[in-house]
């Protein structure tokens, strides 16, 4: 009997969903006390609503980008999460590399495309043309290195130059968490975690070697990314409404004019 049942043929119903990229709730920040977004534990209950009604709502994929001193781990974070792949020896990034990825949040598609950008000085005048129109700012530094932490915030105000018209969502990332002894991880955590502070950014430390929090940062980014689409479609609905009420309004008041 066990051997018939081995045999029995997959439901073709069935689906397999990618446990990375199906998100039914709202992740939780690294940590949840000193986020400047979202310290709910759940969607906003109004983008739920929203998102069960008959219509389905398209939503634009949302462009993230890293940027940080060269060699502090961006594709190699980037790398973890698409392929779940390391690499040890260094290859720069020559300008720009781009790697798409698929979500399915509360039943939608949304999709991130990331565009980790080249750390080295020379391609920086390059970078700057991918900046433009950026959801997500995800600036990193290697834990392991203090000056690349001070240069985090000169790459924010470059990134965010090229963004005024909507101040995308800021993360600070520390890498390479696996080269640092666990006093060295709770000083750079302590220093990392007021620069994020000063930043308004969510701060996050990982490792691309070991895998550690990498998934976890890629899915709040998603959530939160897609949670502020939704209210921006609601936002726009609102406003809709509220000039169509305001028409009819105007047309009511004209034609009394002429009837009365
Ligand atoms: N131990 C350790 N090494 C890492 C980690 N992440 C990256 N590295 C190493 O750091 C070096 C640089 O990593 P990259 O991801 O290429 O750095 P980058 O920021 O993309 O560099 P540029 O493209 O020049 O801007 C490589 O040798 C990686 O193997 C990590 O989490 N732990
Ligand atoms: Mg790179």
């Amino acid at each position: 009997m066990p051997h018939l049942l081995r045999q029995l043929p997959v439901s073709p119903t069935a689906t397999m969903h990618d446990t990375r990229t199906t998100l039914r709730n709202l992740p939780p920040a690294y940590s949840p006390a000193q986020t400047p977004h979202s310290r709910e534990k759940d969607f906003a209950p109004q983008v739920r609503y929203h998102l069960e009604l008959p219509r389905k709502p398209k939503f634009r994929p949302c462009k993230v980008i890293f940027v940080g001193d060269c060699s502090v781990g961006k594709t190699a974070i980037a790398n973890r999460f698409c392929y779940d792949k390391f690499q040890s020896n260094y290859k720069a990034t020559i300008g720009v590399d781009f790697e798409l990825e698929n979500f399915n949040i509360l039943g939608h598609n949304y999709s991130l495309e990331m565009w980790d950008t080249a750390g080295q000085e020379r391609f920086k005048c390059i970078a700057g043309a991918y900046y433009r129109n950026a959801r997500v700012i995800v600036v990193t530094y290697d834990m392991s290195r203090r000056d690349t932490l001070d240069s985090a915030k000169k790459w924010l105000a470059s990134a965010l130059n090229y963004n005024t018209s909507q101040r995308p969502l800021v993360f600070l990332v520390g890498t390479k968490a696996d080269l640092l002894t666990k006093e060295e991880f709770m000083r750079m955590e302590r220093l990392a975690g007021n620069a994020a502070a000063e930043i308004q950014a969510e701060y996050w430390s990982v490792s691309a070697r070991s895998g550690f929090k990498v998934t976890e940062l890629f899915q709040r980014i998603a959530a939160l990314a897609f949670e502020e689409a939704v209210k921006q479609q609601l936002g726009s609905l609102k406003g809709t409404t509220q000039e169509q009420a305001t028409l009819a309004s105007v047309k009511s008041q004209t034609f009394g004019n002429i009837f009365h």
